[in-house]
């Protein structure tokens, strides 16, 4: 089965083929588009940006489409960064900027205090326009600095609990078999009845 998976960030996309290719799914991307539609994420919710991308990509490719958006809600933030993770240290900022400055709005906050979870909503649609919904959650702590080269976005920073491991430090296979993403993406072949 083809299918367009609604992201033009590279890790994502990485992610999911590898979890994807075992089922025979070839998954393309957002840069495999000669002219991908502009989508602008502001909704409040990330089930709510992730419909706005399914359903944009759908109407403009008829494609079966799946969309995924992410988070990091940190506790002594009160939630924060959450559906503002990606432009969380200004509009064209990197991961690293992003990085910086979430160790620096936490630098006095101690261990037990820098509880995070990882938050990944995904939604796929069919051809024939059919949806379903999941999601998935990765709970652990911010460090005090990043940690490993590999991942991307706040994986550098981010120790799930009962590992020794950063997501950084953990290969593509590794954070596949623990990742909020790989629990949506379950949720999602449940839901269509793929073992
Ligand atoms: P698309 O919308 O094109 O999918 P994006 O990078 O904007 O790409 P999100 O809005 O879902 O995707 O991501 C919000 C932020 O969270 C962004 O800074 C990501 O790098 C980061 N992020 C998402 N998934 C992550 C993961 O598994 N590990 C670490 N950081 C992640």
């Amino acid at each position: 089965m083809k299918l367009l998976f609604a992201t033009s960030n590279a890790g994502k996309l990485a992610e999911v083929r590898k979890m994807l290719a075992p089922l025979g799914w070839d998954v393309m991307g957002l840069k495999d588009l000669e002219n991908p539609p502009e989508i602008v994420e502001d909704a409040e919710t990330f089930l709510g940006n992730a419909r706005k991308k399914a359903l944009a990509l759908r109407e403009a490719t008829g494609l079966a489409v799946l969309a995924d958006d992410t988070g990091l809600s940190v506790e002594a933030l009160g939630g924060r960064p959450g559906v503002r993770s990606a432009r969380y240290a200004g509009e064209n900022a990197t991961d690293a900027d992003n990085n910086a400055k979430l160790l620096g709005e936490l630098a006095t906050v101690s261990d037990e205090k820098r509880g995070a979870a990882f938050e990944c909503w995904m939604v796929f649609i069919d051809p024939s326009g059919k949806e379903s919904v999941a999601s998935g959650k990765l709970s652990g702590r911010i460090l005090k600095e990043p940690r490993g080269a590999g991942g991307f976005g706040y994986d550098p920073i981010f120790l799930p609990y009962g590992e020794e491991k950063t997501l950084s430090e953990l290969s593509i296979e590794e954070k596949n078999l623990i990742s909020h993403r790989k629990k949506a993406l379950a949720g999602i072949l449940s839901a269509l009845s793929v073992k």
